[in-house]
């Protein structure tokens, strides 16, 4: 079973994790989680935090000359903020000196408050460090991971922004004749990962305005996943759904507060007919529609049933129908803010403004490289579920011998 664990405050001394159940002989190299953890880091609106941080990942355990091992894989990543932060997050008792940076005026929408009542903690410092979403860096190497892993199959997770502040992009406005790739491309060359040049000039100006009322906003990102077969996931029971193991994937992002698949909330506004994707059977069609992204040679996924519509997001009973896996998340404005909201100070409880903490406007472009990790994962997971082996040897036979049956069906 593919799972995985994260340590590491925000400011504490670096980030851990730990990916267990990797099968033996995956290509891994520090280059495969960098190039993503740098693509993390990008993105218009972020605060200061991100001139001092330059992420970069050290392999601990797990993998020798080039190859994972089979064994646990362990990620390391400083904090260069720790420099800075050292006697504040000191270990040992008594080391921090008298200045602690002490959090006693929760913030509305934040972890604060909840997380003091719960863990005993009038300074709230110690629920915040860990409930900060410094901690995806952790995920996204992990992502990195899963990722290079399903790159061995054709299967690959892609994701851009389509509404920043209430500035929308579709699908369907325009761009995906070029395909799922070309969207993608067009994402990477953003400063907020819109493929649409026009929308992200909006985009941004959305993110001035909140920068210089000092307020923050949120949005909402779609990941895409190519190249997947029919059959990952079940119908036979709840934890085996897929679509409700993605939804949790990305509901447990710091900051996201809902998950649409495919269609999403529009199912329920629309007649049965206009909703479901209906089956054909034939050679692959050849037009653009949603589900046109090509199959890679290496790996021919030939069943004869396509849908010219993918309404259903890939996903039909809780397993993959063959077509690509649309995810959209909505991520709520960052809580911290510099007009800050009303509070009460934990200790006096006497009426204050929340805590002012350096923080980001918009992290919307970094959340959808975050949500490219987290479906990795669960990906990566559901596929070794189902084609599991010790080696990628084995691995790769197993999904041979279940697309040559799939093609014989
Ligand atoms: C975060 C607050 C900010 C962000 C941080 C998440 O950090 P700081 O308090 O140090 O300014 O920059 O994000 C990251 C450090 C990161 O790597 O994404 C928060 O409160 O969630």
């Amino acid at each position: 079973m593919l799972r995985y664990l994260t340590s590491g405050e925000s400011h504490g001394k670096s980030l851990i994790s730990i990916l267990d159940g990797i099968p033996a002989h995956l290509k891994l190299s520090c280059n495969d989680i960098n190039s993503e953890l740098s693509r993390r880091q990008t993105g218009y609106g972020r605060g200061g935090r991100m001139t001092i941080e330059k992420d970069r990942v050290e392999i601990i355990a797990g993998v020798r000359h080039g190859e994972s091992l089979g064994s646990p894989v362990t990620l390391l990543i400083k904090n260069l903020d720790w420099e800075n932060w050292k006697r504040i997050m000191a270990v040992d008792e008594g080391a921090s000196g008298e200045h602690h940076k002490n959090v006693a005026m929760p913030r509305p929408g934040h972890a604060d408050l909840p997380g003091g009542l719960k863990y005993d903690e009038k300074d709230m410092r110690n629920i915040l460090e860990r409930a900060s979403a410094r901690e995806t860096a952790s995920r996204v190497a992990v992502g990195a991971v899963c990722k290079r892993f399903l790159s061995e199959f054709g299967i690959r997770v892609l994701s851009w922004v389509v509404e920043i502040g209430g500035i929308r992009w579709k699908i369907e406005d325009g761009f995906l004749s070029g395909g799922y790739k070309d969207l993608f491309n067009r994402a990477e060359g953003s400063e907020v990962r819109c493929p649409d040049s026009g929308a992200e000039v909006k985009m941004k100006e959305k993110i001035d305005e909140a920068h210089d009322k000092g307020d923050s906003v949120g949005g909402i990102f779609e990941v895409v996943v190519t190249g997947l077969p029919p059959g990952l996931g079940s119908h036979v029971h709840w934890d085996k759904k897929l679509n409700a193991r993605l939804a949790c994937g990305l509901m447990s992002i710091q900051a996201i507060k809902g998950v649409e698949i495919g269609m999403g909330f529009e199912v329920a506004r629309n007649f049965g007919s206009d909703v479901h994707d209906e089956i054909f059977y034939g050679n692959l069609k050849s037009d653009d529609s949603a589900a046109a992204e090509p199959k890679i040679e290496q790996w021919p996924l030939k069943t004869g049933f396509y849908r010219k519509t993918n309404n259903a997001g890939g996903i039909e009973g809780g397993m993959t129908n063959g077509e690509p896996i649309v995810l959209r998340a909505a991520m709520k404005p960052i809580p911290t803010l510099m007009i800050p909201l009303k509070s009460v100070n934990v200790c006096t409880k006497k009426p204050f403004d929340a805590v002012k903490e350096r923080s980001d406007v918009c992290a919307v472009p970094a959340a959808s490289v975050v949500g490219e990790a987290v479906t990795a994962f669960e990906i990566a997971k559901v596929f070794l579920e189902k084609f599991g082996g010790d080696s990628m040897n084995e691995v790769k036979r197993n999904y041979r011998g279940y697309l040559e049956y799939l093609s014989n069906w």
